[in-house]
């Protein structure tokens, strides 16, 4: 089997993707594409992925795109490990945590990140604190979740976990640019470091960081759209 994927570094979809892919041992060959390469706009871009956005797995079975529909297509290529649980009582848990997060904090996590790595923070005061608010309330819920379970979906590593992970470091990258507040004293929270440095422990970790994070680069920040 052969798996080739498109990516850009620091985009947290992509990573979710190299995440799951590496902790399910599936190797892949990948081609980078940058916002100012002009990859995604080249006509057979288009026909793998008419949105021109990455993460695109290029499978036997054809593309596919979005990175949960991946994570998904993963976990019936190597059902182990599972990472939508083994059970319904699993599978209901593992989603009710994806789709709390990308129904609530995701959108806030972006806005806190645009207004920080733009600079944005005095001229878009209200809607940086309206974002800073949600991301606390949303934060208290998954907080209050890791202090009981060593995984977002319970006992062990799954979709839930992969999907949050690389927005936590978005937020982490965008805090450091604003005041401190409530959600920097969140963010210290023991059972959320635990958690991250759990993740940092899977296969091949390192060379899913963002290269241009790594690499000191501030261009390119702002891929998340
Ligand atoms: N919902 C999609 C989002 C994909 C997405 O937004 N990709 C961005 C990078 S974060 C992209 O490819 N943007 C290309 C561009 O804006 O030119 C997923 O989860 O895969």
């Amino acid at each position: 089997m052969s798996y080739h994927l498109y990516w850009m570094s620091g985009a947290p979809p992509v990573w979710r993707v190299m995440l799951a892919l590496n902790l399910k041992k599936i190797r892949y060959t990948e081609t980078r594409v940058t916002r100012d390469g002009g990859e995604l706009n080249e006509p057979s871009f288009g026909t793998i992925n008419p949105r021109r956005q990455v993460p695109v797995l290029m499978t036997p079975e054809g593309p596919v795109r979005e990175s949960i529909a991946i994570l998904a297509y993963l976990d019936r290529v190597k059902p182990t490990p599972a990472l939508f649980g083994r059970s319904p009582a699993e599978a209901g848990v593992i989603w009710q945590w994806i789709m709390d997060y990308e129904n609530h904090l995701r959108g806030a996590m972006v806005t806190m990140s645009m207004i920080a790595f733009r600079g944005e923070a005095e001229a878009r005061a209200g809607e940086l604190s309206q974002a800073l608010d949600t991301g606390c309330a949303e934060m208290e819920t998954i907080l209050h979740r890791l202090r009981l379970m060593p995984w977002l979906g319970g006992a062990d590593i799954s979709a839930a976990d992969i999907v949050f992970y690389p927005g936590v470091q978005w937020m982490r990258k965008a805090l450091a640019r604003l005041e401190p507040g409530p959600l920097h004293e969140m963010m210290e929270n023991p059972a959320l470091i635990r958690w991250e440095k759990q993740i940092e422990k899977l296969p091949k970790f390192a060379q899913t960081v963002p290269p241009h994070w790594a690499e000191g680069d501030p261009k390119n920040l702002d891929v998340l759209v």
